[in-house]
């Protein structure tokens, strides 16, 4: 369990406007928020920071207004230039150390991707506000993931650390209170929330399994 009480965050939505599938994403992260969505991360990948700026701004008008934390995927320009709440990245991106040395105030929550159980030794991990177990189960979703950690993944992780961890990973309504239950902190999902015909009961329903 997370005794962080920095982290304290259930359900997280992360959120593109392609995995929308046709639905407007302003909307869908609305929706999601009145369903019970504590914290949103914009993933873009295939967009300018410009282009990655002016959508960001459109969503932090909408979690502002309910006090929700926005966090950028992957993008420190954009995330310093919006006054995001933080930052996302992975393995493979800037490192959460770099991170903190250019951005320090407000201090930016920063995320960072656990792709395989070496990385746990690694200096960055102090460094950083939650663990992102990624990906729990395989999804279509994003599909360049390296260890599909499975619930027993989520177990060993929680004996080695304190951090606060986000589960991700075709996590759905029928897997949610056992990604739980395993250890997670908290439930990042995208298509769950994004690829229904009802944002905002899709959250709801998340959220009670998590409070279940
Ligand atoms: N990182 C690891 S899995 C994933 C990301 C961004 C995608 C999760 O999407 P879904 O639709 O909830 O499986
Ligand atoms: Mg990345």
């Amino acid at each position: 369990m997370n005794l962080d009480t920095s982290f304290p965050y259930q359900l997280y939505l992360v959120i593109s406007e392609q995995d929308c599938r046709g639905k407007n994403f302003l909307h869908v992260a609305e929706k999601a928020i009145l369903g019970g969505v504590d914290v949103i991360q914009l993933r873009e990948k295939n967009l300018t920071s410009d282009l990655y700026l002016a959508k960001a701004k459109q969503l932090k008008e909408i979690t502002d207004k309910y006090t929700i934390p926005l966090i950028i995927n992957d993008n420190l320009e954009v995330a310093q230039e919006l006054n995001a709440a933080g930052i996302h990245v992975g393995n493979r991106d800037i490192s959460p150390s770099n991170i903190r040395q250019v951005w320090n105030s407000p201090r930016p929550l920063v995320g960072y991707s656990i792709e395989n159980l070496e990385q746990l030794k690694n200096p960055q991990i102090p460094l950083s506000d939650y663990l992102g177990i990624s990906p729990v189960f395989n999804t279509e979703t994003k599909k360049d993931t390296i260890t599909e950690w499975g619930l027993k993944g989520i177990v060993e992780i929680r004996q080695r650390t304190d951090k606060p961890l986000v589960a991700i990973g075709n996590i759905h309504i029928q897997n949610a209170r056992r990604v739980i239950q395993a250890g997670a902190d908290c439930l990042a999902v995208v298509s769950a929330i994004c690829g229904s015909e009802d944002p905002e009961k899709a959250a709801y329903e998340l959220k009670n399994e998590i409070l279940k």
